[in-house]
């Protein structure tokens, strides 16, 4: 996507301050990485989510989707976002890509068969499977 700001993995300068932005002064590699064009001056992706809830307590995670009008984070729930990715902002879409089907039905059961096992076993199993390593290296 065009003009998308794309986060990267916080590195030890950042104090844990989890997933960055681009900044405008800062290294920027990769041609798709720039700043957040709603928010230049934001550095991390946590200020998207203290804009709205000074008190926000939980983890600051990737993806969000983040509603330009509204300002604020709308959902930050991969399973979610990709369903609503199927037609919910068909409206919005030049027509020659609102009608394109991205769950057609002939492929919908296995398509979300395939999300669950995704969702599942690598999403919430990563943590998981990182212990289940930690063990093997220490044993
Ligand atoms: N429930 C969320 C979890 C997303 C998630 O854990 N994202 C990771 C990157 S893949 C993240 O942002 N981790 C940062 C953190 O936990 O501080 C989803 O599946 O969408």
């Amino acid at each position: 996507m065009a003009n998308t700001p794309t986060p990267k993995s916080a590195d030890e300068a950042d104090e844990r301050k989890g997933w960055r932005f681009a900044t405008k002064d800062g290294e920027a590699p990769g041609e798709n990485v720039t700043p957040d064009p709603i928010h230049p001056e934001y550095k991390h992706i946590r200020e998207l989510y203290f804009e709205n809830n000074k008190d926000y307590g939980g983890r600051f995670t990737v993806p969000t989707l983040y509603d330009k009008k509204q300002k604020r984070i709308v959902n930050n729930e991969s399973s979610e976002i990709i369903r609503m990715f199927y037609h919910a902002f068909d409206k919005l879409l030049p027509e020659k890509y609102a009608k394109v089907d991205l769950l057609p039905e002939n492929l919908k059961e296995s398509i979300e068969a395939t999300n669950e096992w995704t969702y599942n076993d690598i999403n919430n199993g990563s943590s998981l499977l990182v212990v289940l390593i930690m063990l093997r290296l220490l044993t």
